[in-house]
């Protein structure tokens, strides 16, 4: 065993050089591959006598099992240092400032819907949402809206070409009503929810877009008069304009879903040339401003949504959002909400950072024309 420990020695020596994976594996294949040393060393023992191969045999196998444990050795060194150096290359230093400005910003939109959902939480509303595909019954006859009735006509309505499973046509929602029917028949009452979200109507000018955002709410509960109603909406919109000198005017009105139904409008003073929300809009040199619908939910409606109305009265209210934005950040094109132009959203978007709290402040900063 002369010859076969000085290779041995060789072989030990080469693997502790090895600089690499495909080194270690050209040493591994020299010695225990099909045509390697101590293969050709271990067919020796088949030819052997009894004797010799109890000789001989621990030997070679000891042999074996000491360049095995070599190589895997090497092996795990080589690799732990593979991962170090890579985990020296690949490190992260989040204290460093980012390389450009960061790219992407929050929809004007988007940043309003999260302000108002922000406020209304703050006033013990929770936030529904339903289907955008809608049938004509959560539509429309729900909303006291019958086949009829001429509030359909007006409504310029994209419909489907299929049948709802309950026989009626399947529609894009015109509001977002269908969502506070769809809760009270689910969860019965008191109910204190707004339904923010997409609606669609076959209208499209520079004040119109087929598609467009609402937010409405609804308040069921027991004895709830026009006050309840006018508190919530004076309180909703100091809140998020910001301002305490926001004054309300009721105008009547009519909507199929409300009776009596009112409109509001919202005083205004001219600032440099511009519109700005707050004071009476009775006192010289200010307006009114129509913003909002609402009124004291139908009795029809509430029945239709399965509970009594003479038990369960309520109040409801419907905004645009996009319109909401418009006056609170200053853009005066409704298009420029649809367009996707990166150069638009990067004046008006707002950081993803800036999450409106009642306790950090509702507006944002960074975006939008007050930026
Ligand atoms: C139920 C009962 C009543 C929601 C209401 C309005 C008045 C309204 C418009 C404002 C501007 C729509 O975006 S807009 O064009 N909305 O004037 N919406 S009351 O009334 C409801 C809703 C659901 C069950």
């Amino acid at each position: 065993m002369e010859k076969p420990e000085q290779k041995k020695t060789e072989a030990l020596a080469a693997i502790a050089a090895a600089e690499t994976l495909d080194a270690l594996e050209a040493q591994r294949v020299a010695a225990l591959g099909k045509q390697g040393w101590i293969s050709a060393l271990l067919k020796t023992l088949g030819a052997m006598s009894p004797e010799e191969r109890q000789a001989q045999g621990p030997k070679i196998h000891s042999l074996r099992e000491e360049v095995q444990s070599a190589l895997a050795d090497r092996k795990a060194a080589l690799e732990q240092a593979a991962l170090d150096a890579r985990l020296a290359a690949e490190t992260l230093d989040l204290s460093l400032p980012a390389p450009e400005s960061p790219r992407g910003s929050v929809h004007p939109i988007g940043q309003v819907m999260d302000e108002l959902a922000e406020i209304f939480a703050d006033l013990g509303f929770s936030v529904a949402t339903g289907p955008e595909i809608e049938d004509d019954w959560h539509n429309f006859t729900a909303l006291n809206m019958p086949e009829s009735h001429p509030a359909r006509a007006m409504h310029d309505t994209f419909y489907f070409p299929d049948t709802a499973p309950n026989g009626g046509r399947m529609l894009l929602r015109t509001h977002t009503s269908p969502v506070q029917v769809r809760t009270m028949k689910a969860h019965g009452a008191p109910v204190r929810i707004i339904a923010p979200g997409r609606v669609y109507r076959s209208d499209s000018d520079a004040t119109h877009t087929p598609m467009f955002h609402q937010v409405e709410g609804l308040v069921i509960d027991k004895g709830i008069h026009l006050g309840h109603l006018k508190w919530t909406l004076e309180t909703f919109l100091k809140a998020f304009f910001e301002r305490e000198d926001i004054v309300l005017r009721l105008r009547p009105s009519y909507f199929p879903f409300t009776e009596p139904s009112v409109e509001v409008d919202v005083g205004f003073a001219i600032e440099n040339g511009r519109r700005v929300l707050g004071g009476s809009g009775d006192a010289p040199g200010h307006g009114w401003m129509e913003l909002l619908g609402s009124g004291m939910v139908n009795r029809r409606v509430i029945e239709m949504s399965g509970l009594d109305p003479d038990v369960w009265q309520g109040f409801a209210f419907g905004v645009g959002v996009d319109r909401l934005a418009m006056l609170k950040y200053g853009m005066d094109d409704l298009r420029a909400f649809f367009d996707g132009d990166v150069r638009w959203l990067r004046h008006y978007g707002f950081s993803a950072f800036d999450q409106p709290t009642i306790s950090g402040g509702i507006g944002a900063t960074g975006g939008g024309a007050r930026a």
